[in-house]
């Protein structure tokens, strides 16, 4: 990484705590996706997003920040990209998916808490994430307990505006989502000086429906027997999708899936011998590539993620039809509130896209992977073993944090349950 010290003094990164966070990384990434063989040539563009993690684009929000662009950070696939585009800002999808802050999370929330919030909390109380600390303003959510109750002590250190998700899916709770949303639209006016229009937002339509076909588009691509790229390039590209500049992304991404499409015909007649793995549960951020490095270091590939930073960020489109502010955010809370999260009850939405996703991607077992301390997706693990166990779809639950001592005794689990596909 080039020398951007300045820049994060500026930004008031502690130097210090921040250069052993930077001494992790490069060997964590090394071993785990450079080691890796017959990687695809156009990976190497998600490379160097690594290798700069906190420099060139750090630099790229400061340049814009310079001219007076905001930068809106968020936690959650929730909050509409769309707004925050549409009013000129930036936005960020924070990592959190580190065990490197959990410590100092755990200085102002309890211990016995989901390691993605503490991790979230962590980065910002100690100062050692040059995204977080780029951010204008935070966009919670009321999604779980524990990060509803978070936004109160963020708040603290950062101004966040939080946004009321409905725990329910009928008519009622449509409204009060598309009424947040149009409150999500005067915070962002507001911040950013700028009024958002039915042109502005139907053009920042455009930019996030691109940039989910290309994701849908990678994820078509690994239905192919054997998927064309790893499932560890894959959850990078997705982790990556969050924070990179939206066109740049979307086009690296496209040229990356040409150079599949041509994979795929010449692997044609090769079926491959893995077994076809789908992850379900909570999201992995950035840089939780725990699960997916132990079952690829198996003789299984993940080829599927139903999660956050998987199938629920890019699933479903924003319909662009109708011409008035009122159309478009109706359009835009409907695609939002069909995200099926275990937040809501009942959300048996889920169900049916795990079992969908079984047929299309060829899978031989699923894997449900919760974070530690999640209640709402470790409650949701029973129902969703059964309706599986119920459909003959073979299934194991994996529940972990962000820490390798248990590395060990999953490997053992998940070698046993390959061993029973
Ligand atoms: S839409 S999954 S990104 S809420 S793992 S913090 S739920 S205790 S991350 Fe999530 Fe939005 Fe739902 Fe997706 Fe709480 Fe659970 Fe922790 Fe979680």
């Amino acid at each position: 990484m080039g020398n951007y010290k300045e820049l994060w003094t500026k930004l008031g990164v502690d130097l210090e705590k921040h250069d052993k966070l930077c001494a992790v990384l490069p060997e964590m990434y090394g071993n785990t996706y450079l080691t890796q063989e017959n990687r695809p040539q156009g990976m190497n563009y998600f490379n160097s997003v690594v290798a700069e993690i906190h420099g060139f684009r750090i630099q790229e929000l400061d340049e814009l920040k310079k001219k007076g662009t905001k930068v809106v950070g968020t936690f959650c696939v929730f909050v509409p990209d769309e707004i925050i585009l549409a009013a000129g800002a930036v936005g960020v999808g924070l990592c959190a998916g580190s065990e490197f802050w959990v410590e100092d999370g755990e200085k102002v929330l309890p211990r016995n808490m989901c390691p993605l919030i503490k991790a979230l909390m962590g980065a910002k109380v100690g100062g050692t994430c040059p995204y977080f600390q780029s951010c204008d303003m935070i966009i919670g959510e009321t999604t779980c307990d524990g990060k509803k109750k978070a936004w109160e002590v963020l708040d603290k250190y950062v101004p966040v505006h939080v946004m009321e998700i409905p725990q329910m899916k009928r008519d009622k709770d449509y409204k009060l989502w598309a009424s947040e949303i149009k409150e999500f639209i005067n915070k962002m006016e507001e911040l950013t000086g700028n009024k958002i229009t039915v042109e502005s937002l139907k053009a920042a339509m455009k930019t996030v429906s691109e940039k989910r076909k290309a994701l849908k588009r990678l994820y078509d691509l690994r239905k192919y027997k054997p998927s064309p790229i790893s499932g560890l390039d894959s959850l990078l590209i997705s982790q990556i999708a969050f924070y990179d500049d939206p066109e740049r992304f979307t086009q690296k991404l496209n040229e990356l899936c040409d150079e599949l499409e041509e994979r795929v015909k010449e692997d044609k007649g090769n079926c491959g011998t893995k077994k076809r793995i789908l992850i379900t549960g909570t999201p992995m951020a950035l840089p939780n590539w725990k699960l997916h490095s132990i079952i690829e270091s198996l003789d299984a590939e993940v080829v599927v993620e139903e999660n956050c930073t998987g199938t629920r960020y890019f699933e479903n489109q924003v319909s662009s039809e109708g011409e008035t502010m009122e159309q478009l955010i109706t359009n835009i809370s409907d695609r939002y509130l069909n995200i099926n999260c275990a937040c809501f009850t009942p959300n048996t939405g889920r169900i049916d896209d795990i079992v969908r996703y079984v047929k299309e991607y060829n899978i031989d077992g699923v894997i449900d992977a919760d974070l530690a301390f999640c209640h709402t997706y470790a409650v949701e693990s029973s129902s969703v073993e059964k309706e599986l166990k119920d459909r003959n779809i073979p299934i194991m639950h994996i529940e972990t944090d962000y820490s390798t001592e248990d590395s060990g005794q999953i490997k053992t689990r998940v070698e046993a349950f390959l061993e029973m596909l």
